[in-house]
C-alpha cells in the first residue's frame, strides 16, 4: 500500500515537472496571419476577405481627466498602429498585415521578430485596448503577444483574450482560462474566428477578471454586415434572389429568397465600389434600411478604481470587495478629455510617452444625418445611465441583436437614456434629421459619475455636435 502511495507522488511529481516544463520551453512570439485559406482561397468570387490583427498583453499608464497618471495592465496594438493612433480600428487585411511595421513608412504594418514586439510592446497598454472591427464572412486571425508585465515582475501573468457574448466562438479560442487555453509571458498565440452575424461586440481579457478588466484589459469589436455590399438602390433580398438566380418570390419558405427573415446565412453578392457604398451603411441585415448612419461612434462605459490601481503597481494585496471607482469614461476618457479629437499620451516610467487613450468621444454628426453610437460597457462596479437632451436616442440592438420580432415588426425606440451594466451594449441611432445645429450631450445621468475623483466636474460625458 505504502509502495502504491509513493509511485503515485512520484507519477505525480512527473507530471508536474512536465506541465511547468513543457509550456516554458514552448514560449516564443509567433504571428500568423495566412494570405489564402480554404474558405478563401484568393478567387475573385471569395465572399468577405482575410483580415488580421495583432496585440501585446502587458502594462502601462493612462491620464484621466484630472491630470492623475493611472498605472494599467492592458492590450496595446503591435499592428495598425496608425489606425489605432487615428481612433480607427487596428484590423487590417492580410495585404497589409504582412508587411513589416514602420513608424514612419509604414505605421499599419506588423512587428513580427520579438525585438520589435518588445520594443513596440513594453509599457504599451491603451485604454481602451485596440479596436477591432471585421465585416461578415470575413476570417479573422488574431494574435495576442503577452510581453510581461514590466512593473510587476513578481507576476507571471498570463492573458487571453475573450470575445464577449460573440456568436459560435469555439471553445479553445473563449479565452475563458478554466476551459481554454490562456499565453504566458514571451508567448503568442492567435485566435481565430468567423464572422457570422453582424453586431456591436466587446472583449476582455479573462485571467482574474475583477483584477485584469479594472486594471484595464478591455476593449470594443464590431461585425458590420453584409448588407454594406448591397448596392444602393437595391434591396437586400433582391440582391440575395440576383445572387442565387432564383425568381423573386419561388425560392424559399419566405418568399423572398431568404430562408430566415434577417436572410442570414445566405451567400451576398460581392463588394461593390465605393462610390456606390457611399451613404448606405448598416448596422444590421435590416432589409428596410432601417438602421442606415451616416457615422459611427464605438463608445466604450468604464470606470476606474484610483486606490486599486496603485496598490496593483505597489505590490499590495488588493481587496475586490473594497473597489470603488472614482474616475468615470467614455474610450477611456473622462470629460473635458472626451472632447479632443487627438490621442492622449501618457509618460510612462521608462520617460518615454506613448499614445496611452487613441479613441476620441466627440460625435459630430453632418446636418441632417445620422450617427451610429455602439455602446458598449465593461465597468467591472457600476450600472450607469447614459442620457441625451434635444436630440433623441433610437435604440436598435440590445447586446448585438436587432430588436425585431418573430413577424418581422421593429421594436426599435425612442429614449432619452439607456442604462447599462457591465456585458451590455446597445446600438443607438442619434437621427439629426429636424434637430437645429448646435452642441448637445451624451452624459450620465448618475450625477456622482460626472467628476473625476477630487475634481468636481467631469466624468462621463461628452459633445454631440450637430452641423
Ligand atoms: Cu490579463
Amino acid at each position: 500500500m505504502f509502495q502504491r502511495i509513493l509511485s503515485l507522488r512520484q507519477c505525480l511529481y512527473s507530471l508536474l515537472f512536465l506541465l511547468v516544463s513543457l509550456p516554458a520551453a514552448a514560449q516564443s512570439f509567433k504571428v500568423q496571419c495566412p494570405p489564402t485559406t480554404t474558405l478563401h482561397p484568393g478567387k475573385s468570387t471569395d465572399v468577405g476577405s482575410i483580415k488580421c490583427q495583432e496585440i501585446s498583453g502587458g502594462d502601462g499608464y493612462a491620464t484621466m481627466g484630472d491630470g492623475h497618471q493611472i498605472y494599467l495592465f492592458g492590450f496595446g496594438p503591435l499592428s495598425g498602429l496608425g489606425a489605432i493612433t487615428a481612433g480607427q480600428p487596428g484590423t487590417q487585411s492580410a495585404a497589409v498585415f504582412n508587411t513589416a511595421y514602420d513608424a514612419t513608412s509604414n505605421p499599419n504594418g506588423t512587428n513580427t521578430d520579438p525585438s520589435s514586439i518588445m520594443n513596440t510592446g513594453v509599457l504599451n497598454a491603451n485604454q481602451p485596448a485596440p479596436l477591432m472591427a471585421i465585416d461578415e464572412d470575413d476570417e479573422f486571425f488574431l494574435t495576442l503577444s503577452n510581453v510581461g508585465m514590466i512593473m510587476r515582475p513578481d507576476l507571471f501573468e498570463q492573458h487571453t483574450v475573450h470575445f464577449h457574448g460573440y456568436p459560435n466562438a469555439s471553445s479553445y479560442f473563449d479565452g475563458v482560462p478554466d476551459a481554454s487555453v490562456a499565453i504566458g509571458i514571451s508567448g503568442s498565440m492567435s485566435y481565430y474566428y468567423t464572422a457570422p452575424d453582424a453586431g456591436t461586440y466587446f472583449w476582455h481579457c479573462h485571467i482574474t477578471p475583477p483584477e485584469h478588466l479594472q486594471m484595464g484589459m478591455v476593449g470594443q469589436l464590431y461585425v458590420r454586415p453584409r448588407q454594406n455590399r448591397v448596392p444602393v438602390g437595391v434591396k437586400l433580398s433582391d440582391a440575395l434572389i440576383a445572387q442565387n438566380k432564383l425568381a423573386p418570390g419561388a425560392a424559399t419558405s419566405n418568399g423572398i429568397g431568404c430562408t430566415d427573415i434577417l436572410c442570414t446565412g445566405q451567400t451576398p453578392v460581392p463588394a461593390v465600389t465605393t462610390t456606390q457604398k457611399k451613404g448606405a451603411l448598416y448596422a444590421y441585415n435590416d432589409g428596410d434600411g432601417s438602421t442606415r448612419y451616416d457615422v459611427e461612434y464605438p463608445i466604450q462605459m468604464m470606470g476606474f478604481d484610483p486606490n486599486f490601481h496603485f496598490v496593483g503597481m505597489t505590490f499590495n494585496p488588493e481587496r475586490f470587495a473594497d473597489m470603488k471607482d472614482k474616475y468615470f469614461m467614455l474610450n477611456g476618457r473622462s470629460y473635458p478629455d472626451t472632447v479632443n479629437t487627438t490621442a492622449i499620451s501618457t509618460e510612462a516610467s521608462d520617460g518615454v510617452s506613448r499614445p496611452s487613450q487613441p479613441l476620441p468621444a466627440k460625435i459630430t454628426i453632418p446636418h441632417g444625418g445620422r450617427a451610429l453610437l455602439r455602446v458598449s460597457d465593461l465597468s467591472v462596479t457600476e450600472f450607469t445611465t447614459l442620457a441625451t437632451i434635444g436630440i433623441p436616442m433610437l435604440v436598435i440592438a440590445d447586446n448585438a441583436r436587432l430588436l425585431r420580432d418573430m413577424a418581422g415588426n421593429n421594436l426599435y425606440y425612442n429614449s432619452n437614456s439607456i442604462t447599462l451594466g457591465g456585458g451590455e451594449s446597445k446600438d443607438v441611432i442619434l437621427d439629426a434629421n429636424n434637430v437645429p445645429a448646435g452642441t448637445y450631450f451624451l452624459y450620465s445621468t448618475n450625477l456622482d459619475h460626472l467628476s473625476n475623483d477630487a475634481e468636481n466636474f467631469g466624468g462621463m460625458m461628452t459633445e454631440i455636435v450637430v452641423l
